[in-house]
């Protein structure tokens, strides 16, 4: 079991996803070079230099595999291939020993719960019932009556079951029906995707982001789930039954420790998991140290499936708190955005996107960080014409796109992304919000951002030092870092003097979200501005 870091005897013993941020990379928003409107790889490779800029530790890119893009690569056809839209494996071996080169540690995808419709597995799997493979998805007979076998649903609307004529049977998908289920039962299937997985760390990749992990296991006795009573009108329809067949099932922690062991045939390779359920049960996918390296927290974004967290310091300090507590001897992480949910600073306020940037990268823990994100890109504008996301039809929005919108690299033609028409529309303040003009104002959200991670970088207290919050003022988060670290945040919209001088009587102010000059600071009347953070030494 991972040690708490307080005990590890020799700080270098802390492990590189311990110490670098992660950085999301969504590849067909990041940057084109081919011209066709779509991210790619040599699009991200030629911005490996802005990346290092940055101050992170590792991108993490989603799927890049071929697929035909029905969940827009969360569909994947092949395992062990390389999207031809997104390149080619010269193009991936290229960027991946450019990235590591620059010191940038590169993690991938990996969706073992389902794959496309159109992997060569499914389409032997659907040919005949008594093909080889038939096994390796979930196939059932209908009941009586032709109905599906039971009453599970699809996260992306109606049943998780689809018709198949040809043979006969129903078979499960949990997302869209382009998405069927692999048979995590099956031995055959574990195996096929941990050699995909040996597949691309024998390339050289740094670890994995894996898709829905908590997903893999279903009721063997394949029972109905009952009704949600806390079910709401304007909610998802998956959330009209409570999914205690389908999620958190005992047996994907075994699975769960066997992908584990394919990774420690690497060594310091590492694997954090997607998963959406309370702390209590989240931590559980530590295992004993041998399960995921990190479960991703989303506590910060969502406080149920279906309700965002607040900006409010009370709810957050409570949150920090019962989670620092509940890892145990397992490595916290917090996220504050990807590729699913709004961009924070929409979600959040304008006003409140540095201090909650100050945050996530002050707090014990891996942060991931979503792309556009540091320049302050807020949810795009999708004209109902230009919808992309599948989703999007069960939640009458533009589901999941305006998060999705190209990356804002300058204020010209097409905002530096592409060439070519981009394939979600560019939001329309990137002739100000892009990294060319922020590049220029030494006070932008981009250096403020700079600034941030080469302040964490160089604070081994900010990195792996413990976690204490103050109990102070209803509207401010103030929490202790290691020995020498305090940190402060306003959430509120009110100037405020407070008296932390319990703590210490003097502070070297290190960074605020005002980006004033560094100095020193009376603790018996600290003065925060309206929505502003601090970093102090003590
Ligand atoms: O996006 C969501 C709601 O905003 C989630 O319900 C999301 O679908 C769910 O968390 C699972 O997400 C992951 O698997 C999906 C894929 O569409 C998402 O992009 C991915 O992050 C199926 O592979």
């Amino acid at each position: 079991m991972t040690q708490p870091l307080e005990q590890t005897p020799q700080r270098q013993k802390t492990l590189w996803w311990q110490r670098g941020i992660i950085y999301q990379i969504y590849p067909r928003s990041f940057q084109d070079s081919s011209g066709d409107g779509v991210g790619d790889l040599e699009g991200i490779r030629s911005r490996l230099p802005y990346l290092a800029s940055l101050g992170i530790g590792a991108i993490w890119i989603s799927p890049i595999y071929p697929s035909p893009m029905a969940d827009f690569g969360y569909d994947v056809a092949d395992y062990s291939g390389i999207e031809p839209m997104f390149g080619t494996f010269q193009d991936f071996d290229k960027l991946l020993a450019e990235a590591h080169a620059l010191g940038l540690k590169v993690v991938l995808d990996l969706v073992p719960n389902h794959s496309s419709e159109m992997n060569a597995w499914f389409l032997e799997s659907r040919s005949s019932r008594d093909n080889p493979k038939r096994d390796w998805y979930i196939w059932k007979d209908a009941t009586p009556d032709g109905g599906p076998p039971n009453n599970w649903l699809a996260w992306f609307g109606g049943s998780g079951w689809e018709w198949d004529e040809k043979t006969g049977q129903y078979y499960f998908h949990q997302f869209l029906k382009e998405q069927p289920d692999l048979n995590w039962r099956n031995p055959e299937v574990r195996g096929a995707i941990f050699e995909a997985m040996r597949f691309w760390l024998n390339k050289g990749v740094d670890g994995f982001r894996v898709d829905v992990i908590w997903l893999l296991a279903k009721d063997e006795l394949w029972r109905d789930e009952p009704p949600n009573p806390d079910y709401a009108k304007g909610q998802i329809s998956f959330n009209k039954l409570l999914h205690i067949h389908t999620q958190n099932q005992p047996d994907t922690h075994e699975y769960i420790r066997q992908m584990r062991a394919v990774l420690e045939e690497y060594g310091e390779r590492m694997m954090v998991g997607e998963i959406f359920t309370p702390l209590e049960t989240l931590v559980s996918y530590y295992g004993a140290g041998d399960e995921c390296h990190m479960p991703f927290n989303f506590s910060l974004i969502l406080k149920t499936l279906d309700s965002y967290t607040e900006w409010n310091a009370r709810v957050i300090r409570d949150l920090v708190d019962r989670y620092d507590a509940l890892c145990g001897a397992g490595w916290p992480n917090y996220v504050l955005g990807n590729h699913d949910q709004p961009r924070f600073k929409s979600r959040f306020g304008f006003e409140n996107a540095r201090a909650a940037t100050l945050m996530l990268l002050t707090l014990r823990g891996t942060p991931t960080f979503y792309y556009g994100d540091e320049i302050g890109m807020v949810n795009g504008v999708i004209p109902r014409e230009r919808i992309q996301d599948p989703f999007a039809g069960d939640v009458e929005s533009a589901g999941r796109d305006p998060e999705r919108t190209p990356m804002q690299w300058d204020g010209g033609q097409n905002a530096g992304f592409s060439s070519a028409e981009p394939w979600l529309p560019i939001n329309p303040d990137f002739q100000t919000v892009n990294v060319a003009a922020q590049e220029a104002d030494p006070h932008s959200d981009l250096n403020f951002f700079r600034a941030l991670t080469q302040l964490r970088n160089s604070s081994e207290a900010l990195m792996v030092g413990a976690y204490r919050s103050l109990e102070r003022h209803p509207d401010v988060f103030a929490y202790l870092r290691g020995k020498g670290i305090l940190v402060v945040l306003n959430f509120g919209g009110e100037t405020l003097e407070l008296d932390l001088s319990s703590v210490a009587e003097k502070a070297n102010l290190l960074l605020s979200t005002r980006m004033v000059e560094p100095r020193a600071l009376d603790l018996k009347a600290l003065r925060l501005e309206p929505h502003e953070g601090l970093v102090l030494s003590i």
